[in-house]
Formats: C-alpha cells, sequence, structure tokens
C-alpha cells in the first residue's frame, strides 16, 4: 500500500512507536524555531538541561512578537535570547527581521524536513512540504537537546482543492471555508494533507497561508506537496539545493476525505469573536468599519502586500478608517520599498509598522472603543486587539484593502479587475540581520537583566490530591482568556509571579485571588480548553497558582501537553454531565492518585461537597503518566538521567 506525505515524513523520522493514528509516536525533529515570547522560558529551560550545544540540523531564534520597549524588559529578555543563542549554537534573527513563521519560509524551510517551533502557527512550514508542529517551549527546549518529539500519530485528513480561484477570492478564503466547515474543534488529533488539480494553482506563501491557519482547526499541523512551485520558490529564495519533489504515492489512503471546490468559493470573514464564525462578506453587508490591519504571520508576504499596494495606488484611505500594515519580513519590505510599492502604500495613507506581529498579538494599534476592525490575522478572540469591545473579522487582504478605501465592509469584487501579480523570480536576499551563533559557546557570556525570574517547578504528584474548583468555565476557553496577552503583559513572559496575576482574569478577575487564598485546587472546563496559543504560560502560571487538575469536556492539543509539561492532571469526564453537577466551590479529593493513575486511565475521583463519585479519563500514554508522576517534563528528564 502506498503512502501519504505525512506518512513518508514521520517514517523517515520515526524514534519509536507505531504510525498508527491514535499511537504515541517519537519522531526525531531536524529544526526548532522559537521566538521572543514562548523563547525566553525555553531557553530558561533548555539551559537547566545541561547541554553545551544544540543537537539539531538547525535551530532559529526570532525577535518578533514583544517589540514595543515601553521599559528595560522586552530589551533585556532579547538581549538575553541574543546570548543565549549565540552560546548555545543557535541562529539568532533580530528584532527588524521579521515574523518567525514568514522568514523560516523565506530562509530555512526545507521539503521534508521536521520543524517543532515554540508557537502555535509552527505549521506554516507545511506550505513548502515540511512537518511543522507547534508546542511549549519544553518540548522545543527538549528537541534542542537532541530528544525526540513525542505526540499521538494523528489522523491523515486528505483535502482534495478542486478547481482554480475566481479573481478576488484568495487563499486566506480556503482557510476560512476549512474553519466554516469544520468549526475551531474540526482538526484536533489530524493532519491535514492538501492535494489536487487545485494544488498547483497556489503558490508557496498562499500555501503557508492556508497551512498557518490550520491552528485555528486545533490541527496537529497541515501539508502541501513540494513540487515545482516549491522548487521555483526555493530558487527565488537562492535555495534551490534545499528542495526535494515530495509527493504522496497514487496509492495513498488516508484516514478522511474532504473536497473543496475553488471555483465555488467566495469573499469571506469569520465574524467575532471565533475564527469559524465564518460567512460571505456580502452576506454581513456594508458595515462601517473603524480599523484595519494589514499583516501577522498569516497574510504579510510579498504577495500579499503587493496586492495591497496595487489597490491603493493613486487613491487615499477612508477618512474614517485608520490603516496599518505590518509587512511579515525585511525581506517583504526592502523589496516593496525599492519597487515603490511602499511609496504607493504610504501616498494613500497606510500607517507603516514594523516587520513584526504587531497588533495581531495586541502590541499597539488596540482598536477604539466598540469599533469594528478588519483584520487579516488568524485570531480574533475577544479581547485579543487590546479593546474588549472591539469586534474583530478575519479576512483576505483582498477583503481588508477594498474595505479600508469604502469605510465599510466591502466585497471586492465590487473594485473591477483584480490585480494580477506574479511572483519575483528572485527575491532580494541579504541575511545581514540573521546572526550565526559563535564557533565556540564555551566562552560566550549569557546576559540575564533582572526581568528574567526563575521558572516554577512542580513536584511529585502525591498520593492524595484534594482542593476545590476554584472556577466553572464554558467551551472554547483559548489561552487568550487563560494567560491574556498584551503590550502591559507580555514585558513579563519571563516573570510568572507578575503574569499570575492575570490568569483567568477575562472569565472572573477574582480568580487569582482565590486560588492564592485556597493554596491551589481545580479548574473545571468546557469543550476544547486551551485552544489557541503554544504558550506555556497558559500552564507554568497555574502551576504557580496551585492548579492540580484542570477537569474539562475535551482539550486542545498543545495546551494538554502543556498541562502534562508541568505535572498537571488535564482530565476529561466519562460521562459529560458531570460537567453539570460540578460547581465552583465544590471540593474534589483524586485518592490513591499514583496507583489509581498507573493501573487505568479511567479514574475515581470523589466530589467531597457534595458526596458521590465520579469516573474521569487521564487519556494520559505510559510515558504521560510518568511524567505527572514525576511531576512534570522537566523532573521526568532529569529522573531519566540518573
Ligand atoms: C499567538 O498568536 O497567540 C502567539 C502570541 O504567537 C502565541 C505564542 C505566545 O503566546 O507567545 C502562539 O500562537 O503560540
Ligand atoms: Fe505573531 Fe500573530 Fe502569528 Fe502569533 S499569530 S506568531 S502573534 S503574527
Amino acid at each position: 500500500m502506498g503512502m501519504n506525505l505525512v506518512q513518508k515524513i514521520i517514517s523517515n523520522h520515526l524514534v519509536s512507536g507505531r504510525m498508527e493514528a491514535g499511537q504515541e509516536i517519537a519522531i526525531s525533529i531536524d529544526q526548532t524555531l522559537t521566538q521572543d515570547s514562548t523563547g525566553t522560558m525555553a531557553y530558561l529551560q533548555f539551559e537547566s538541561m545541561g547541554v553545551e550545544r544544540v543537537k539539531t540540523k538547525k535551530s532559529v531564534a526570532y525577535i518578533d512578537h514583544n517589540m514595543l520597549q515601553e521599559g528595560f524588559e522586552n530589551a533585556d529578555d532579547h538581549k538575553y535570547i541574543q546570548t543565549v543563542a549565540n552560546k548555545y549554537g543557535i541562529y539568532f534573527s533580530r528584532p527588524g527581521n521579521g515574523i518567525c513563521h514568514q522568514v523560516h519560509l523565506e530562509r530555512f524551510g526545507v521539503p521534508g524536513m521536521t520543524l517543532l517551533g515554540s508557537d502555535s502557527h509552527t505549521p506554516t512550514g507545511g506550505g513548502l512540504g515540511m512537518l511543522a508542529i507547534g508546542a511549549g517551549g519544553l518540548d522545543v527546549a527538549v528537541a534542542m537537546a537532541g530528544g525526540p518529539f513525542h505526540l499521538i500519530m494523528p489522523k491523515v485528513c486528505k483535502v482534495e482543492l478542486k478547481g482554480r480561484l475566481k479573481p478576488w477570492v484568495s487563499a486566506k478564503d480556503i482557510i476560512l471555508e476549512m474553519l466554516r466547515i469544520l468549526t475551531v474543534k474540526g482538526g484536533v488529533g489530524k493532519i491535514f494533507e492538501y492535494g489536487g488539480e487545485g494544488v498547483k494553482t497556489l503558490s508557496v506563501p498562499e500555501r503557508a497561508t492556508i497551512t498557518n491557519m490550520g491552528a485555528e482547526l486545533g490541527a496537529t499541523t497541515s501539508i502541501f506537496p513540494s513540487d515545482e512551485i516549491t522548487r521555483q520558490f526555493l530558487i527565488a529564495q537562492g535555495r534551490e539545493a534545499d528542495w526535494t519533489e515530495l509527493l504522496p504515492d497514487e496509492d495513498a489512503v488516508y484516514d478522511e476525505y474532504i473536497s473543496i471546490d475553488l471555483d465555488q468559493l467566495e469573499p469571506l470573514a469569520a465574524k467575532p469573536h471565533s475564527p469559524d464564525n465564518v460567512v460571505k462578506v456580502r452576506e454581513i453587508g456594508p458595515i462601517k468599519i473603524d480599523q484595519v490591519a494589514i499583516g501577522s504571520c498569516t497574510n504579510s508576504s510579498y504577495l500579499d502586500l503587493m496586492k495591497v499596494a496595487r489597490i491603493l495606488k493613486g487613491k487615499t484611505v477612508h477618512p474614517d478608517v485608520s490603516l496599518v500594515i505590518a509587512p511579515g519580513s525585511k525581506q517583504v519590505l526592502t523589496m516593496l520599498a525599492q519597487n515603490g510599492a511602499l511609496a504607493d502604500l504610504v501616498a494613500a495613507g497606510a500607517r507603516i509598522l514594523e516587520a513584526s506581529c504587531g497588533p495581531c498579538i495586541g502590541m499597539g494599534q488596540a482598536p477604539a472603543t466598540n469599533a469594528v476592525s478588519l483584520r487579516t490575522f488568524n485570531r480574533n478572540f475577544e479581547g485579543r486587539s487590546g479593546t474588549w469591545s472591539a469586534r474583530v473579522y478575519l479576512v483576505s487582504p483582498e477583503v481588508a484593502v477594498a474595505s479600508a478605501l469604502t469605510g465599510v465592509l466591502t466585497d471586492p469584487r465590487e473594485l473591477g479587475e483584480a490585480p494580477e501579480i506574479e511572483m519575483p523570480e528572485k527575491f532580494l536576499i541579504n541575511d545581514n540581520m540573521i546572526i550565526p551563533p559563535a564557533k565556540e559557546g564555551t566562552k560566550v557570556e549569557v546576559v540575564r537583566g533582572p526581568n528574567i525570574k526563575p521558572f516554577p517547578i512542580n513536584k511529585p504528584l502525591p498520593d492524595r490530591v484534594e482542593g476545590k474548583i476554584l472556577i466553572k468555565v464554558k467551551d472554547n476557553i483559548t489561552t487568550d482568556h487563560i494567560m491574556p496577552s498584551n503590550a502591559k503583559l507580555l514585558p513579563f513572559r519571563s516573570n510568572i509571579p507578575y503574569l499570575s496575576e492575570y490568569c483567568l482574569t477575562p472569565c472572573d478577575p477574582d480568580f487569582p485571588k482565590r486560588a492564592k487564598k485556597e493554596g491551589g485546587g481545580f479548574i473545571l472546563g468546557g469543550v476544547n480548553y486551551g485552544q489557541g496559543s503554544s504558550r506555556e504560560h497558559a500552564a507554568l502560571v497555574p502551576l504557580y497558582l496551585g492548579i492540580k487538575g484542570v477537569l474539562a469536556k475535551s482539550f486542545a492539543r498543545i495546551h494538554r501537553d502543556n498541562l502534562i509539561n508541568s505535572g498537571i492532571l488535564p482530565l476529561t469526564f466519562v460521562d459529560s454531565s458531570d460537567y453539570d453537577r460540578l460547581d465552583q466551590d465544590d471540593v474534589l479529593v483524586l485518592e490513591n492518585a499514583r496507583e489509581q493513575l498507573r493501573s487505568s486511565s479511567i479514574i475515581t475521583m470523589k466530589n467531597l461537597s457534595k458526596g458521590y463519585e465520579f469516573k474521569v479519563n487521564t487519556n494520559l500514554s505510559p510515558r504521560g503518566v510518568e511524567i505527572i508522576l514525576a511531576g512534570g517534563l522537566l523532573n521526568y528528564t532529569k529522573e531519566q538521567n540518573v
């Protein structure tokens, strides 16, 4: 039987386990990436492992998130990351060089390789035919130290793309359509492998838009084949030697199939406050727009911004709209500057930001009260923009720019003929903002500013785990709820005690106080608890607050892994009606915890307040059990090495 693309890459990297959906496997990791908001923690953890130099083929540390330097904190963290990278053999992409995923696609990604990144949008690399997976910083640290990455072998779903997109319809609409069909939890436990004749009509950056936002489906990753179009992209990046052809076998089989007719698609938008709240732009109608933001790792490529520049050329942004544009990389920005497109953007009234995540993570450009903001980004969770009352719609660059001109949500097909942008035969290549590591790392001194505080480490699991339910939350709680991120909080990503004051405050402002007063306890969650970001702060901060376990109807993959890595029990209900029976302040106890965990994945808990027992599922692999018993991955790794 033939193999699909995913099976080909995984079998080439398989360290242990059987490549069958649902089985735990371990794969070797060729490349890693970190960014600055997860990077400090990842490198602190890496340092604690006592390894002299990274063991990957390539590891890159990017600075792209924490760019506003209101105080010393972000600059301190950047210095720390730069020096740690230099010492341990990691390439350092300086602030200003661009968003990690965009730069990695341009300068480092290699078809057929595995990439593990401490950012949930690492699957962007799937646009190049990489198996690129997002994970918590600790998993990335282990990979840098040469350890494999453990995951449950996902189901592979083939997405057959038929036909070709009509003018003004773009790659963003393809992934928005996937979200409309499958929802934000439709990809959990799956990898989406794209195929079909429509693939040939999509350039690498367009493919990357799609694989990037596969993260919003909850998928482990998404991948495109590496074909002639990939080759042309790598040639244009001066990296032809990195190309290999990578196609599924003709008789490859998949666990699931889905097909999308590209000809049938039209401009779409994800309405507030979820990326799967997708409808046709024309169905929403001409609502008034206050802000338009173009950029992010989803839509900030040369192709995207050239389209925007072409449409804006000679026109002026509507007087009621603030248009901000953050290019994806220095390469993109320089090329726009050299060919005059940047002048067209500026002349039309666009506010140009540096090449970074910017407003996508609330680093500036928070919209006005009750504002409608159209964004080409990937997430529109409530409050993520920095303004709680703002209503954020996710759209393609075409919809964004058409609306910036008219001042109301606009179907770009109303603008007449669509601009045709060719992929450049040669990108402008200048890697002067990427600093290679020192050849001899032992002499390099790591600089640690006062912003960098030690991270919490759990204790081995006791035999009796008792505590109150400290909060009961609804379905689809995001990591932005658990550990909010914005311009004011991001500078404290290396300071867990400070961040703990904000844990789950969007759900209940008193949660941190209560957790501290009770000395910890349990969190009660609904479906898809922890969706969104890879930030392990959403586990480390609860750990600091004494959280022993999270009971939920289901979990998002990366957050669940982060809980396990922190030694916090991720428990799902055997009977989901138990969620309704439990309330805040109920006292729960898990007796004979260690023995129960070792003997079965279904364990019994008691509700001491209401006097009954109920069953929960740990769903832990044998390794997962040992990690929890040890009190987290770091303790477990140390035990293994003794
Ligand atoms: C995000 O888009 O939410 C982030 C900020 O890039 C996160 C990482 C983080 O929280 O630092 C992600 O997607 O993993
Ligand atoms: Fe940066 Fe936004 Fe992409 Fe996260 S989603 S990496 S914040 S651009």
